[in-house]
């Protein structure tokens, strides 16, 4: 037919502007903290795709290298990145990028930051101190980030407000107990952190 294999019209720019103005705004979060904390799983639970994980097997070959004390269960690390997607409104999409956690493979955060909007730093309440570092790395670029005190088997020995004194985290910094397993916890964290980007882009907007 002589119409077939004619070209379609292309779009007219007010059909594009409306394409892109029906689009959901999408946003870059990164999900980061110390080696073993559990940012995979939290990036797994809350994915509503399946999500892209880089992880290999930890070998003999790196218990020198890798501390497992607290998580000795542990068989794979990350190696590159975590890549999982959420929904959290009909205009809202969160990208979320975990980061890895071994201190050799900390090169890789100044790439997976950039253009991050914020960022959820898991601790794992046994063992804080293994995310000072990522707390570090935020506080110095300027990148929001909420605290999530991930309760390993669940529990939570202490409370929020302790949790921020050893960390010497100051008052704008929100901390919540969440269990990186379950996926309604890990989406309340989510949450949490855009709200608090929400708000800080209202308030930025009106002064
Ligand atoms: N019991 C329990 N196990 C957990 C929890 N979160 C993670 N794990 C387990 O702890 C181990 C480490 O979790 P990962 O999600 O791989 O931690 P990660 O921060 O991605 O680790 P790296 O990428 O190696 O830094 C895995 O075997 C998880 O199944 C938790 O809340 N409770
Ligand atoms: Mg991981």
């Amino acid at each position: 037919m002589a119409g077939s294999d004619r070209a379609a019209p292309a779009p007219t720019a007010s059909a594009r502007s409306t394409a892109r103005s029906a689009a959901p705004d999408a946003v870059k979060i990164l999900i980061a903290g110390g080696f073993g904390v559990g940012k995979t799983t939290m990036v797994g639970s809350v994915s509503e795709i399946s999500p892209l994980r880089t992880e290999e097997p930890l070998t003999a070959a790196g218990l020198d290298v890798d501390d497992l004390a607290g998580i000795e269960e542990k068989r794979a690390t990350t190696v590159a990145l975590d890549f999982g997607r959420i929904t959290i409104t009909r205009d809202l999409v969160l990208y979320l990028f975990g980061t890895p956690g071994q201190q050799r493979f900390w090169f890789m955060w100044n790439d997976l930051s950039i253009g991050a909007l914020g960022a959820v730093v898991l601790v794992d309440v046994r063992r804080p101190e293994s995310s000072f570092a990522a707390i570090d790395f935020f506080e110095r670029r300027g990148i929001p980030f909420v605290v999530g005190v991930n309760g390993f088997h669940g529990r939570h020995p202490y409370p929020a407000a302790e949790i921020r004194e050893a960390l010497a985290l100051p008052d704008h910094v929100q901390v919540l107990l969440c269990d990186a397993r379950e996926r309604t916890s890990s989406r309340d964290v989510l949450i949490a952190l855009i709200d608090q980007l929400i708000d800080a882009a209202t308030g930025a907007a009106a002064s």
